[in-house]
């Protein structure tokens, strides 16, 4: 039996929807990020974390700042301020690069496992805004 190529090409399409369907389903099963969200004075800070993460790795860390209409805010300055509720754990201050979109991204490492605290700092026309997250970092 010849398969005819129309037939080929559909089988070709069909594989190819069953791929990026798997990948989308095991994104959502198995996320690599996990969101928290805020709303400080009139902005909605996100913050984007690693899920899993592992000690001493870098990781990357992502806040999305919008105003209460979810428009994005751009030009803000923002970093992280990461410690441990139950120890000083030294300064960990990563400055974030601004990118469109009112998305602000920086990567650090975590030095120790259990609760962390996130802290992120956004100052926009001199006014600054803190969300305080905490995440545990398993063993
Ligand atoms: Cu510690």
């Amino acid at each position: 039996m010849r398969l005819s190529r129309k037939l080929i090409v559909n089988i070709v399409i069909l594989g190819l929807c069953v791929s990026v369907g798997s990948v989308l389903a095991i994104q959502t099963l198995f996320p690599t990020t996990t969101q928290l969200q805020q709303t400080i004075d009139d902005v909605s800070i996100t913050l984007a974390i690693p899920n899993n993460p592992r000690i001493y790795e870098s990781h990357q860390f992502r806040v999305t700042l919008t105003d209460t209409t979810g428009r994005p805010m751009n030009d803000a300055h923002v970093y992280l301020d990461l410690d441990m509720p139950t120890m000083p754990m030294g300064i960990n201050q990563p400055i974030a690069d601004a990118l469109p979109n009112g998305v602000y991204e920086t990567s650090t490492v975590y030095t120790m496992d259990g609760l962390w605290s996130i802290t992120v700092v956004a100052t926009v026309e001199d006014q600054e805004y803190r969300a305080v997250f905490f995440t545990e970092v398993p063993e």
